[in-house]
């Protein structure tokens, strides 16, 4: 049996039937979710992007203070979890270099097709950066950080950290740091609590194109299982509880229907009119939360970037 097959029996056998988002990003969804980047009602993007824009230089020097004390002669290792297309590392990748540091930059991603347009736009733009690129899950990558000698800078933004449920984060967070010295640091970008409205309009586009990102997991299931799932029967729904942070989405079936899957020997799985799948955390937080869970984490809060309105913060965080 599959991963992904075995995530479906198990996902859908659940009360109410979930799927992790993590399986969003195949070829086709990396591409929707760049296209998600851009959009105007997808705020948390060019927020963070503008903060790196102008709080870059502090930012990387708040990366490699620990470094300094650190014995000399071994390169920084900047280990990027998700990273993506890496529009805004490459901020505080240039910015590193201008600073003079010996670094590798090791971008982790779950999606190869991703990680190799990274890799090749890298070889234009930074051909001097040493890059050693992992395509893998993120505790692929916690091996990764713990069997790496010297200084390391671990990099989670664009509030990947919102995909997990609270007691996730903590727990994700405590694995991070366990492979960390106290000279090592960690930038994790938090997407803060604002006016509801904004922030339920950033995961229900006009144009439809987070609709589709989320119908897209049926199809990959489609495609790579032999599942019979008619993307029609199905709505995307997003909903925000301002009380908890808590981001979610949703697949709607729009009536009764059974599913097959061929990967699962055809097991059929039913759905009730207006059943909904959970697909998705995008969980918001307030600086008061973030600090709470620094600490829960066993870290300590080494300084906080935000932009001017407050909708988002870059936060270093050491242990
Ligand atoms: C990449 C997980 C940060 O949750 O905001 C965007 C993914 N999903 N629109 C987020 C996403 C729907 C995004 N993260």
């Amino acid at each position: 049996m599959s991963t992904l097959a075995d995530h479906v029996a198990h996902g859908f056998a659940q009360t109410p039937k979930s799927l992790s988002s993590k399986y969003f990003y195949d070829a086709a969804g990396s591409r929707l979710f760049q296209q998600i980047m851009a959009l105007p009602e997808y705020y948390p993007t060019r927020t963070e992007l503008a903060i790196f824009q102008t709080q870059g230089p502090a930012i990387v020097r708040a990366l490699q203070a620990g470094a300094a004390d650190a014995p000399t002669g071994q390169a920084l290792a900047v280990v990027e979890l998700g990273a993506g297309d890496g529009l805004k590392t490459k901020i505080l990748l240039r910015e590193l270099l201008a600073q003079s540091a010996a670094f590798t930059y090791v971008p982790v991603d779950i999606s190869p097709s991703a990680l190799e347009e990274l890799v090749a736009s890298l070889r234009e733009e930074l051909p001097t950066l040493p890059t050693e690129p992992l395509a893998a899950e993120y505790t692929a990558a916690l091996a990764t950080l713990a069997q790496r000698p010297g200084a390391k800078a671990v990099l989670f933004l664009g509030s990947n950290i919102g995909n997990f449920g609270p007691a996730d984060q903590r727990d994700f967070l405590q694995a991070l740091a366990a492979p960390l010295t106290a000279a090592d640091r960690l930038l994790v970008g938090f997407d803060l609590c604002k006016d509801p409205r904004r922030i339920r309009a950033a995961y229900d586009d006009a144009q439809g194109i987070t609709a589709e990102f989320n119908l897209n997991l049926l199809r990959r299931f489609n495609a790579e299982l032999g599942a019979d799932f008619q993307l029609d029967a199905w709505q995307h729904y997003p909903d925000y509880d301002p009380s908890t942070g808590a981001m979610r989405s949703w697949l709607v079936s729009r009536r009764a229907q059974t599913v097959r899957v061929a990967a699962l020997g055809g097991q059929a799985f039913d759905f009730a009119a207006w059943e909904a799948i959970h697909t998705e955390n995008s969980f918001k937080f307030t600086l008061p939360q973030i600090a709470a869970l620094a600490l829960a984490a066993g870290l300590r809060v080494v300084e906080v970037f935000q932009d001017e309105a407050g909708d988002f913060a870059d936060v270093v965080l050491a242990r």
